[in-house]
């Protein structure tokens, strides 16, 4: 997986568009990795938007990871899956998908970080590092200082995440996690292409 900036799906935050034209705004603004994330539709309505979305990510060579959905995954072929410590375990995810599909783990403590290493995960999701409205029943914000402590002791890649926006992107940059994630700061901008190449002007700096 790419590092930097790690944009991702919330069609419920995105201003009356759909996930379809966010992810094209997103991928004209050159974003490199993208996970479709949709917790309200039937699998069908994923699927058709997924179809297409892994078309858009092949032509414009940015990553694709699909949230939740490991049979949309494997019929997409799609660069990744993303899971929580809700879905079926890693090392059963890890069966199904096979060796070439990167795996993401969403994690809120440093067990579950250690967990998600021990059982072949590729990156963890680090957060919420700040108070996040985006997603239902999220745990309490870890902080900065959390972030600091997965930093100094998980070896894969940690995308941070959680109430991350321009204002306070610098600070989560100077951990230098190796990819940074906006939800709603992306897909509900008023200027998708400017909150993209400013956000990615922030991470330069630091890497
Ligand atoms: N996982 C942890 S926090 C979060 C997810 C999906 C939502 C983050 O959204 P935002 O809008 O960047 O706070
Ligand atoms: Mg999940």
């Amino acid at each position: 997986m790419p590092k930097g900036l790690y944009g991702i799906t919330a069609e419920n935050f995105s201003n009356g568009k759909d996930n379809i034209s966010v992810v094209k705004e997103m991928l004209d603004a050159g974003i490199k990795i993208l996970q479709y994330r949709d917790k309200y539709k039937t699998k069908i309505e994923k699927f058709k938007q997924c179809e297409t979305i892994r078309k858009l990510t092949s032509d414009y060579k940015c990553f694709f990871i699909v949230n939740d959905d490991i049979d949309i995954a494997l019929s997409l072929k799609s660069d990744g899956v993303h899971i929580g410590q809700e879905d079926l375990p890693i090392t059963k995810t890890r069966e199904i998908v096979g060796e070439t599909i990167t795996i993401g783990v969403s994690t809120h403590s440093l067990k579950q970080a250690l967990i998600a290493v021990q059982n072949g995960a590729d990156y963890v999701g680090v957060g919420p590092i700040y108070k996040t409205f985006t997603k239902d029943n999220a745990v309490n914000p870890i902080g900065l200082n959390y972030l600091a402590i997965y930093i100094n002791n998980i070896q894969i890649p940690k995308v941070a995440i959680g109430g991350i926006k321009l204002e306070n992107l610098s600070e989560v940059c100077k951990y230098k996690p190796e990819n940074i994630c906006m939800v709603t700061e992306i897909t509900s901008s008023d200027n998708i292409c400017l909150t993209i190449k400013r956000a990615q002007e922030v991470i330069n700096d630091y890497c």
